[in-house]
């Protein structure tokens, strides 16, 4: 069985490797819990729409130049691997860390945004009543949230700051918003063209 002190101490080698920037995972995604995983599966989505692929061993980087990595982190039950997963962030070379978690107390996400300060963090409230403590931080320590449920677009967000250092992601970026456009045309003329009816019942 693995312990909170075995992942503490992974994470801590980890950082301490030195390993080469284009082998890490470039996005860290952390939820509060397991449980979270149907809101938190939409990130996911995304980043694979975007060419990125999971990372699930730190030494093996897979084919993909870019990618992700999760781990559940809990703030109030496993206070001292947040605050490992934080420290070590810079380290072991994430770029951005996408955190979400639910109920009213969801502090993984400011919790972790200051402790991996200036690794940027995008908290995914997980659910309406979660947004508040998700968004609600003090001037000087930010965090940059979503709306509740929409890890979709933290996921974006995510690229969007790898973007700003890799081309290949705005390029990806770019085509992913292009195709968006060309679907609403698409539903819109085919909404008109079809007519309502139709339109239902295809
Ligand atoms: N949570 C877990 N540890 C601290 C918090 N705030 C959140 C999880 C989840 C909710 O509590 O992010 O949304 C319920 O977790 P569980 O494990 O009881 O299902």
């Amino acid at each position: 069985m693995t312990t909170v002190d075995d992942l503490i101490e992974r994470l801590e080698a980890e950082a301490a490797a030195d390993a080469d920037p284009a082998t890490t995972p470039d996005v860290g995604i952390i939820m509060g819990s397991d449980s979270d995983l149907p809101v938190m599966e939409d990130a996911y989505e995304a980043l694979d729409a975007l060419g990125f692929a999971e990372q699930t061993d730190f030494e093996e980087a897979p084919d993909a130049r870019f990618t992700y990595e999760s781990y559940v982190v809990s703030a109030h039950r496993t206070p001292e691997l947040m605050y490992a997963y934080g420290e070590t962030a810079t380290d072991r070379g994430l770029d951005v860390i996408i955190a979400g978690a639910g109920g009213k107390s969801a502090d993984l996400p400011n919790m972790t945004a200051s402790v991996a300060y200036p690794v940027p963090v995008i908290g995914v409230p997980v659910q309406e009543k979660s947004v508040d403590s998700v968004i609600g931080m003090p001037t000087g320590a930010p965090i940059v949230a979503v709306d509740a449920g929409k890890s979709y677009n933290a996921a974006l967000s995510a690229a969007q700051v790898l973007a700003r250092e890799h081309d290949e992601i705005e390029e990806r970026l770019v085509e992913f918003h292009d195709e968006q456009k060309a679907g609403v045309a698409d539903v819109s003329a085919a909404l008109h063209d079809l007519g309502i009816d139709e339109f239902r019942d295809r």
